[in-house]
């Protein structure tokens, strides 16, 4: 491990096409948080950088999904991104986006670097085209069934399921992902990078990478044994960085030719935040420089072979120094899902729970060399049975038994005893571990040995007896709650890098000045709260979460992967059987703009006596609220509705269905086979929207 003045860390910039779920924040950005923290504490010179990814097909599929623009769909995500990891003490020093015309500029500086360089070449070559939509279907605007391992849904780009860059045209079965019709071969020019030059460069300098993870290096062997070969870096797009380039002037730039860039852009803008424009050189244009990228294991390929090409091909740059890559987190042993909102939203998590027993949570159960797994009953035991039992009851006994017996004043120290020496000493031993671990991207190691101290120090506690003390040998008991403060403030600096608002709140307990992330990690063990020292106030550090706050979430996942199981959500890319027949009969705009369609909330839902097939529910119109009968009740039970957000006709005159009243009607999508799926929106979209 080189100890190199600088440290640059980044995490993966994350599309703003979509919320951050937990197992985006396992991947990429707690790892990365936790070993910034640290190293700040170790008083080394680090910046942490990331942003939103705001260009490529992922975002303007949503845009054209939503009827919007991409920028609407950017700013939305980019925003709300931005908060979640603030308030789940995700520290980054600068939280940029690819949008902003710095970045632009930049990219095509790095663009035109390569061009002159001559590893760009430029090449005509058949791409999949929409006839119907006039334009060309870039990456994952074409699904397919994969050539390597026949999964039937795999992107354009890549495949999900055995992780292969895929060439589009290779795709068998290829469909439009925004009509599902099949696409044509259609001629058209773009630059392609001469990735075969950098072979050998890039096999040698990861020959220097002794200590990467196997699962990187592995994968990277995989690649240079197929030979690395020309890879396009233009799109037929209008989202993106331009090319700049003469006849180019309706392509941009492939997001994953930007989007690396866009560490350094953040970098810079960084710099010009802090009032010293040129400082992101000292760590981009000085070899001596640790960077450093946390990614999630699908972008192994960009960061550890692409993105050092690019970079050795434009020369100015210093390389990659680490790429720690971890593997998936599930949910509840199956696989997040975004589209089947088989996930915890990182936002919505944070609504209702606290950031450190998450962050704890993920941390002991860390992806890091194979998929780990989250649960909600994994998640409480965690808080209750170690943050809750183990730390929290430490801090609580210590700190209440000195407030009761000595005054909120911390114990006289007399001799030191075995058992003292011994705890004293497992402080500098925890750190230093702590600290190995950290340096190696080891966080399970380094968050449990940080629990088994607080473990130790709790038996330290039993063992001694203090409250048996406190009549018999008063001196032993006050050295006893005296060595607990020393132990409580290791806790609190030790605990910094996981459980950063936990540890702050304890060093106030302490009433220690300053924050506590202001500490220097190798004081630990050596400063001392000094005797007579008056301490603060208690508080409950780790609240209990009980079965009634996460049995909600466990029901609402379990009513997901029911739906399903049962059909209702379709797994596999849909089977067009039946065709509709052709539309023909056209309205004009006028006409249509009679129907108000509206975005609905689902309140509540009873089946109606006597009528085997409808449904009487009430629903949320945002301004009102309105009963409606549906034909649902064969489809749907009563509680899958709840909560939906659906779509409905607000201005139908009401009716009466089996003498209960209607007013308004619900969309829904009939298949071949009678089976019905409601028409739904988003859940952040107003109660109450127009519908246009
Ligand atoms: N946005 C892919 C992803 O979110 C991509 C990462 C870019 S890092 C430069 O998985
Ligand atoms: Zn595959």
């Amino acid at each position: 491990m080189t100890t190199a003045k600088r440290i640059l860390v980044t995490s993966a910039l994350p599309y703003a096409n979509g919320p951050i779920h937990l197992g985006h924040l396992a991947g990429a950005y707690l790892p990365a948080d936790i070993f910034v923290r640290f190293q700040r504490l170790k008083k080394r010179d680090i910046v942490f950088i990331c942003g939103s990814d705001e260009h490529g097909v992922p975002i303007t599929i949503l845009a054209d999904q939503q009827g919007v623009t991409p920028q609407v769909i950017v700013d939305r995500f980019h925003e709300m991104n931005k908060n979640a990891f603030t308030k789940a003490g995700i520290s980054f020093d600068n939280y940029s986006r690819t949008s902003l015309p710095e970045h632009k500029a930049l990219s095509q500086e790095f663009f035109l670097k390569l061009y002159e360089k001559g590893h760009l070449i430029e090449k005509s070559s058949l791409q999949f085209y929409s006839p119907k939509g006039q334009r060309f279907l870039p990456d994952r605007y074409v699904e397919g069934t994969c050539p390597n391992c026949g999964y039937d849904r795999a992107r354009g780009d890549q495949c999900d399921k055995c992780g292969k860059w895929i060439d589009q045209t290779q795709l068998i079965n290829p469909v439009s992902t925004i009509d599902r019709d099949t696409p044509v071969l259609k001629a058209t020019k773009h630059w392609y990078m001469k990735l075969g030059d950098f072979q050998e460069m890039i096999e040698a300098w990861l020959d220097t990478k002794t200590d990467w993870k196997t699962n990187v290096l592995n994968y990277c062997r995989g690649w240079f044994k197929e030979g690395l070969r020309d890879r396009s870096v233009t799109r037929d797009l209008k989202w993106g960085v331009p090319v700049p380039i003469k006849g180019y002037e309706d392509k941009v730039l492939y997001v994953w030719f930007d989007a690396p860039i866009g560490y350094i852009s953040s970098t810079r803008e960084w710099a010009k935040k802090i009032g010293q424009p040129d400082r992101w050189k000292d760590y981009w244009l000085n070899k001596d420089t640790r960077l450093i990228h946390f990614i999630g294991k699908d972008n192994i390929v960009f960061h550890a072979i692409i993105w050092p090409a690019i970079l050795m091909g434009h020369g100015d740059y210093v390389l990659p120094d680490s790429i720690p890559a971890n593997e998936f987190l599930n949910l509840e042993g199956e696989k997040f899902s975004t589209s089947k909102n088989f996930a915890v939203w990182l936002d919505e998590y944070l609504e209702k729970f606290a950031p450190d027993p998450l962050r704890y949570t993920l941390a002991v159960n860390a992806p890091e060399t194979k998929d780990a797994d989250f649960s909600w009953k994994d998640f409480q035991a965690r808080n209750n049975n170690e943050l809750a039992d183990i730390l929290g009851n430490f801090i609580n006994r210590g700190l209440t038994f000195i407030n009761r017996n000595f005054n909120h004043q911390v114990p006289e120290r007399g001799n030191l005893e075995a058992p003292d020496r011994e705890i004293l000493a497992k402080i500098h031993e925890s750190r230093d571990t702590i600290a190995r671990n950290l340096e190696n991207f080891e966080v399970r190691k380094a968050v449990t040995e940080y629990m088994n101290l607080a473990r130790l120090a709790n038996k330290y506690f039993n063992d001694q007896e203090p409250w048996v003390n406190l009549k018999q040998n008063r001196a032993k008991c006050a050295t006893t709650l005296n060595v607990c403060v020393q132990v409580s403030r290791a806790l609190a600096v030790l605990g910094a890098p996981f459980i950063p608002f936990s540890s702050e709140k304890l060093w106030h307990i302490l009433n220690l000045s300053g924050s506590v992330h202001q500490q220097n990690w190798d004081d630990v063990g050596k400063l001392e709260i000094p005797s007579g020292y008056q301490i603060g106030e208690l508080q409950i550090l780790f609240p209990k979460i009980e079965d009634e706050q996460i049995q909600p979430e466990i029901d609402k996942l379990q009513k997901i992967l029911n739906r399903q199981k049962s059909g209702a959500i379709s797994t596999s890319a849909p089977v067009v059987e039946k065709k509709e027949s052709p539309v023909d009969d056209k309205i004009s705009y006028d006409e249509f703009k009679k129907v108000e369609l509206r975005v609905a909330q689902v309140l509540q839902v009873e089946r109606i006596e006597g009528a085997k097939k409808l449904l009487k529910i009430q629903i949320d119109l945002g301004t009102e609220k309105r009963q409606i009968v549906a034909g649902l009740a064969e489809h749907f039970q009563p509680e899958e509705l709840v909560g939906r957000k659906i779509v409905v006709v607000a201005n139908l005159q009401p009716a009466i269905l089996r003498g209960v009243e209607s007013n308004g009607m619900l969309l829904a999508a009939e298949s071949s086979d009678g089976k019905l799926s409601l028409v739904t929106v988003i859940d952040s979209t107003d109660n109450g929207a127009k519908i246009r």
